[in-house]
């Protein structure tokens, strides 16, 4: 029998990664999903089978954070090996603006999931290892460069605030309860997949467009601030090598290298031929109250303990960014070639 997942956040960026992942080393993936009055599963589609076909490995069980009945009725059904807990209101900015929401979700929706997993473990003997989604949000306002697993954290955001309190949760149950529980500490990481409102893929979609000729300027907000901007199929790997090891532990995992937003810019619109001063307005809307104005991370131990290494720079990263979101603003130019309104 292979082994057994269960992922939270299976709709997201990363979700769809590791679910990849996963099934290619011969997995069952089960993956908790929302309700929502829409289709939420576009980055999965082409990994799901209709559940009346054979040889299906991939499932879908509905539920959510907030409820923690669900997640206790969910884990007692797949019976996991292993729990991969990506789910969150993951915008920072939107965090300024849903405090409480984002702190029940990411702070409290990970203690429903533990307790959950420390119940079904005790009562069963089946051991499942845990990995928490933490954030190099958490260093916020840096006084060392770079950060490593010994930096302390001075989060500057409510998601940042809420996910330190599910850190020291999963830290504290690996303790207390003898669980095998790890943080992996990710840097900024991105991907074709990233949702739209995040800087790169914010940037990479607009500079397409305006490629195309489907749109002429694209509203920003800081661009001093300094990311870590790593590929999220690299950073998956990191999540699923830190669930083989001997012990729990918890590791950064970065690429080492630190570029202001400008800079990503650049490369984005440089790479298309364009420049980016002609098509950038500011808007004081996209700027944070508290910014974490510089991240860069120290991936050692990961390597070190792990053996893992990213492969995707930043420059290989914008452009693997801009040449699919090029073939969506072919697409959306044709449609409006032919007398569509998209
Ligand atoms: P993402 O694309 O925003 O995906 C978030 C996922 O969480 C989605 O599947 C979303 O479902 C789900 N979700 C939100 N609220 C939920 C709830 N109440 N119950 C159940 N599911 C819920 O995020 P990501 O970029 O893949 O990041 C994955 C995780 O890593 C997140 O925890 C994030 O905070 C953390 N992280 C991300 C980065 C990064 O650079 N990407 C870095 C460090 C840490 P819907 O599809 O229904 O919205
Ligand atoms: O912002 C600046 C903004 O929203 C990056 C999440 O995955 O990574 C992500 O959080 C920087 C910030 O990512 C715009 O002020 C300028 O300094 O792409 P972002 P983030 O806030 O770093 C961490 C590690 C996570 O854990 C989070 O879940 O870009 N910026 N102008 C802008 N940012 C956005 N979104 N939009 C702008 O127009």
């Amino acid at each position: 029998m292979g082994k057994v997942a269960l992922i939270t956040g299976i709709t997201g960026q990363d979700g769809s990664y590791l679910t990849e992942f996963l099934l290619g080393r011969g997995y069952d993936v089960h993956g908790i999903v929302r309700r929502s009055s829409v289709f939420t599963t576009e980055r999965i589609d082409h990994l799901y089978k209709d559940r009346h076909e054979s040889g299906v490995k991939l499932h879908l069980h509905y539920g959510d954070l907030l409820d923690a009945i669900s997640l206790r009725r969910i884990i007692t059904q797949v019976k996991p090996d292993e729990v991969y807990n990506l789910a969150a209101q993951s915008h920072v900015r939107t965090s300024f603006d849903q405090p409480v929401y984002t702190a029940e979700v990411v702070a409290i929706g990970t203690l429903h999931l533990l307790e959950a997993i420390r119940d079904y473990r005790d009562s069963t003997g089946h051991e499942v290892r845990f990995y928490q989604a933490s954030s190099s949000e958490m260093y916020g306002r840096v006084r060392e460069i770079p950060q490593n697993e010994f930096t302390p954290f001075y989060p500057r955001s409510p998601y940042a605030c809420a996910k330190i309190h599910a850190y020291w949760q999963t830290v504290n149950y690996r303790e207390a309860y003898d669980l095998f529980a790890c943080n992996g500490i990710l840097f900024n990481h991105e991907s074709p997949r990233r949702g739209e409102t995040f800087v790169t893929r914010k940037i990479t979609r607009a500079a397409t467009r305006i490629k195309l000729g489907l749109q002429e300027t694209v509203y920003l907000g800081n661009l001093d601030a300094k990311r870590d901007w790593g590929f999220a199929g690299d950073y998956v790997q990191a999540m699923w090598l830190m669930l083989q090891q001997q012990d729990p532990d918890d590791y950064v995992v970065a690429t080492g290298e630190t570029y202001s937003v400008r800079e990503f810019l650049t490369e984005a619109f440089g790479y298309l031929d364009l420049d980016w001063e002609q098509h950038i307005k500011f808007d004081p809307k996209y700027l944070r109250p508290t910014e974490v104005q510089i991240l860069q991370g120290d991936a050692s131990k990961a390597r070190n303990l792990l053996g893992w290494k990213p492969s995707v720079n930043m420059r290989d990263l914008c452009r693997m960014m801009i040449d699919a979101d090029m073939k969506l603003a072919e697409r959306e130019r044709t449609l409006v070639d032919a007398g569509f309104v998209v």
